[in-house]
């Protein structure tokens, strides 16, 4: 076993050198620095003044470069490689395999990347399976749940760990049935043992996971943007509710940069002057979490105004040949009533016209910016709007896919070169198209979860708190379709699982989540450190990072790039990966770990390498093998295969740790998102009813009112609603012309640099290099008293936090950002978290048709009088070492 002082970085890696080299300050112009920079970190001592590090004096001898990953769910999919030195990392680069250039970019990492070292090394990696001192199997007075989180930890063996868990497992099973196991992603062995009840969230995609397939839109809104290229041909780009500076860091974020240079103008539609914006030069349009309803609304009036007006500004050709419902002239056939988008925006059906002053007063848009974007948005201009989802994670935002998608057929933006309107998600971020090289399937066999019990996310500890009860059951989006709604009754929990996710810490409504944790007879969690699941549980098995692991490919890399990695170093401690894991419990359970996992790892990987493939027109199948594979190979990985021919040899790939396509302008591998359809719409029908985008979509408006979480009834065309919470509820009694209420502020929670969700938040680098501030406007802050660097105190209705101020002149007044992420520090005194958990204000409020609505939240905050907060890079990390 490889000894932790061999490994841990203090004093060989120096923190310093890591911060000069990612920029120091998170502010929101720090992202600029976040981008990839300088190929190579130097990793060998750099001194800090007084401290005594000899240097290495050949630090590369002997070391070998090797592929490693960065397999998070980052936004990004990068080149990460590291050097290694008798088991030790000493260096760290990104891509260098080639030059860089518009046509054949590296594949650069970004801040998070360089600091993976601290994940695979991290002083508080968990070493050994540990249980919490005062649970006992049976359940009941047994498990001691009121303890959990406050506990002792005591080190336990594997053989103990698994043969507890498999006797617990075995008791609920027989007693209550496995309905009685939560877990959010239940695992091959777990769903093999016989499943576990569960539940659904908005997540990423906000109300796009509303079947958006009926309005024809793709599933979840994906890949309908175009190519890269034809960035280029646009006039105008308006990246709306999207910061890829930040969220889709590596290349998406430096194609952005270039296609800036190149002479295209950006616009960013946000509650902030976003990184993006700043990076892009974009100009600003400012509107308040939630609202974007509004904006659009009072965007699309004024287009017609415009067009009655000047003409040539809304698309009537393209609205009647490919849409349906946008005005009488094409409605579709399935309608229930005769009411239409345009003549709800004139104020037909409510007396209200949707102007942009009505618009502004929801939004907080300047009306003038709302009529320069109308004539932004007219059919003349080559115009993409770029989204992410940000503001679909919003109560209040149901009809929000409808409604963007009006905007852009308003304009004809779609289906033509330096035309898009589509999303700007992730590696896709203004890379939209099929992938052009592609990693083959492992062979494993897929294992179904036989329980079928899925509650709304917001449900979900209050079911498990209370014993269960009666919920509605809507179906899950990730089984590609929501449900109609029907009544359903949620078992009594009895044993939570985390194996794969951060469910207590990224999951919203998290201090109820907490109450849950203590109501059950057990929780088990696999984890790398003590993260929040963890810290709430019974027992905890360290389980490796894919740095030991014996190699992998990241999942969704940008489409022209298949990334791969291979194991750094041999499992660390006593850490073990998770399918031995869930070979060890399986085989304690009585069952064949073969049937589930009938191939080694090894073999899984090698199945993948073998099934690469890659783009080739002279192909039947479009695609042919991406590697040569010889006998000598298979024989050197002692696996099962057959030798096959393709473009690169196994180990060349592996060494190179990539294999990219070089594109060049004219290429074959252009994608303009629904170009077949526009060519030829009866050809090449849409998703929807109609086969056309449907304004007007009964059948999702149907969907979504079986839900009945709400007693609202949408309308199957987009209308203007003021949720229950958002910005309407920032006053007293929703009068937006009256007083503000108890919590006068939206807030919202930007996916953050510094953090992939919750992942890297106990990184100390990262904490140092992009702390986790509280976004302040100026003149709210001026108001109450607070200064930059002042520790605020900030509160919803569920919960406390603290965090120090961020005050900022580019963020709108009246919105507060909260980062999204951080790992929670409950004084369990007092109630208030020190460490600025999103989550933890965020409740359990289930409005509209389930939107987890991150980013309309309602808080109110003040200069905090305790104790000030210290840096997070210096609070101490969740370290359990019960060795010493
Ligand atoms: N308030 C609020 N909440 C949000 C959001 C928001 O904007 N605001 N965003 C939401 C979104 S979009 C998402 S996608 C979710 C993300 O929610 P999660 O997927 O829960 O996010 P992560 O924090 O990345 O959690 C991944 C966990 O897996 C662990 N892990 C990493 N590698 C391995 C491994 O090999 N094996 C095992 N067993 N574990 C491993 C990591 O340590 C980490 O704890 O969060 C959502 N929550
Ligand atoms: N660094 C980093 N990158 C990530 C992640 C991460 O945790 N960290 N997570 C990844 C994942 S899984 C996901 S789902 C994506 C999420 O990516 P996005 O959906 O883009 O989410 P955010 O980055 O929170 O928000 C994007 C921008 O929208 C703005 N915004 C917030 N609310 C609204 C609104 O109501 N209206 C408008 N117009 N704008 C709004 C924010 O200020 C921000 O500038 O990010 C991915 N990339
Ligand atoms: S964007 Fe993601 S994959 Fe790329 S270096 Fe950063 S954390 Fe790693
Ligand atoms: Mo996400």
């Amino acid at each position: 076993m490889i000894q932790h002082e061999d490994l841990i970085f203090e004093g060989r890696l120096s923190r310093r050198a890591f911060v000069r080299g990612a920029g120091s300050i998170a502010t929101l112009a720090a992202a600029l620095a976040a981008l990839g920079c300088a190929p190579e970190t130097q990793l060998s001592p750099m001194p800090e003044s007084g401290a005594d590090h000899p240097p290495l004096s050949n630090p590369e001898e002997g070391g070998v470069w090797v592929s490693a990953a960065c397999w998070h769910q980052c936004g990004g999919r990068c080149m990460n490689k590291v050097m290694v030195q008798d088991g030790v990392v000493i260096r760290q680069k990104t891509d260098d395999t080639h030059e860089d250039s518009f046509d054949y970019p590296q594949q650069r990492g970004c801040v998070r990347g360089r600091a993976q070292q601290q994940q695979c090394f991290g002083a508080d990696r968990l070493r050994y399976p540990m249980k919490r001192k005062h649970w006992q199997p049976g359940g009941g007075e047994n498990s001691r749940g009121d303890l959990r989180g406050k506990d002792e930890w005591e080190r336990i063996s594997w053989d103990e760990a698994i043969s507890l868990m498999a006797q617990e497992m075995l008791r609920v099973k027989e007693t209550y049935g496995c309905q009685a196991f939560y877990d959010k992603k239940p695992t091959a062995a777990l769903k093999a043992f016989g499943g576990a009840s569960t539940n659904w969230d908005t997540g990423s995609h906000g109300t796009y996971c509303l079947d958006t397939q009926l309005c024809g839109l793709p599933w979840i809104n994906l890949g309908m943007a175009n190519d890269r290229y034809d960035m280029l041909n646009a006039d105008t780009i308006i990246l709306w509710s999207a910061n890829p500076a930040w969220s889709a860091a590596g290349l998406p974020a430096h194609i952005f940069q270039q296609v800036k240079e190149a002479g295209v103008r950006f616009i960013v539609v946000d509650p902030c002057y976003n990184a993006t914006g700043q990076m892009l030069d974009a100009e600003w349009v400012p509107v308040r979490g939630g609202t974007d309803m509004a904006l659009m609304m009072g965007v699309a009036y004024e287009m017609l105004r415009l067009d009655a007006e000047e003409g040539d500004v809304v698309d009537w050709d393209f609205l009647h040949t490919y849409t349906v419902g946008f005005d009488m002239k094409s409605m579709p056939d399935d309608k229930s009533v005769d009411e239409n988008l345009r003549d709800y925006l004139l104020g037909a059906y409510d007396d209200i016209p949707k102007t942009p002053e009505w618009a502004a007063k929801r939004c907080g848009t300047p009306p003038e910016q709302i009529t320069s974007l109308a004539r932004e948005l007219g059919m003349k201009n080559k115009v993409m709007i770029l989204h992410n989802y940000a503001m679909a994670r919003c109560h209040g935002t149901e009809m929000l896919p409808q409604m963007l998608l009006a905007l852009g057929a308003m304009g004809g933006h779609m289906g033509k070169s330096g035309h898009a309107c589509g999303t700007a998600y992730n590696t896709g971020a203004g890379m939209a198209g099929p992938a052009l090289v592609n990693a083959g399937s492992t062979g494993l066999p897929p294992v179904p979860n036989p329980i079928d019990h899925v509650a709304p996310a917001a449900q979900v500890w209050g079911l498990i708190k209370n014993g269960g009860g009666p919920y509605r059951y809507v179906g899950d989006w990730l089984r590609l379709n929501m449900s109609p709604g029907r009544d359903e009754e949620y078992p009594e929990i009895h044993g939570i699982f985390h194996e794969i996710t951060a469910q207590l810490q990224t999951g919203i409504n998290m201090a109820e989540g907490i109450e849950a944790h203590r109501a059950v007879d057990f929780v088990f969690t696999r984890a790398q450190f003590l993260t929040t699941n963890a810290l709430y549980s019974d027992i905890v098995l360290p389980v490796t990072t894919e740095w030991e692991r014996i190699g992998g490919f990241g999942e969704y890399p940008n489409r022209e790039v298949l990334l791969v990695y291979t194991q750094v170093v041999e499992p660390l401690y006593e850490a073990k990966t998770d399918q031995e894991i869930e070979r060890l419990l399986l085989e304690a359970l009585g069952m064949n770990p073969d049937d589930v996992y009938p191939l080694s790892e090894k073999q899984q990987f090698f199945n993948q390498l073998a099934g690469s493939t890659v783009v080739d027109a002279d192909s039947e199948t479009g695609v042919s093998p991406l590697l040569t594979i010889t006998q000598a190979d298979i024989d050197e990985w002692e696996v099962e295969g057959a030798p096959q021919e393709g473009a690169i040899g196994l180990a060349e790939f592996l060494k190179n740790g990539s294999y990219q396509i070089p594109r060049h302008a004219d290429d074959e591998y252009g994608f303009i998102g629904y170009e077949d359809f526009i060519a030829d719409p009866a050809a090449h029908p849409l998703s929807s009813a109609s086969g056309k985008f449907e304004i007007y979509c009964q059948a999702r408006a149907d969907l979504l009112n079986s839900f009945q979480f709400d007693e609202r009834v949408f309308k199957p065309y987009p209308v203007y609603y003021a949720p229950k919470l958002g910005y309407e509820s920032t006053f007293k009694e929703g009068d937006i012309e009256g007083e503000k209420g108890d919590y006068p502020y939206l807030l919202f929670n930007p996916h953050y640099m510094g953090r992939s969700h919750s992942t890297y938040g106990n990184c100390p680098w990262l904490r140092e290099a992009w702390r986790s501030p509280v976004f302040l406007n100026a003149s709210d802050a001026a108001e109450k008293g607070v200064e930059d660097g002042d520790t605020v105190l900030l509160w919803t209705k569920d919960g406390k936090t603290l965090r120090s101020a961020c005050v900022m002149e580019t963020i709108i007044p009246g919105q507060v950002g909260l980062p999204h992420g951080a790992w929670v520090d409950i004084d369990e005194e007092t109630g208030i978290d020190r460490g600025g958990a999103d989550n933890y204000l965020i409740g359990n409020d289930l409005l509209g048709m389930g939107a987890s609505g991150y980013n309309n939240c309602n808080c109110n905050f003040e200069k905090y009088d305790g104790e000030s907060l210290v840096e997070d890079c210096l609070r101490p990390q969740r370290i359990v070492d019960l060795e010493d």
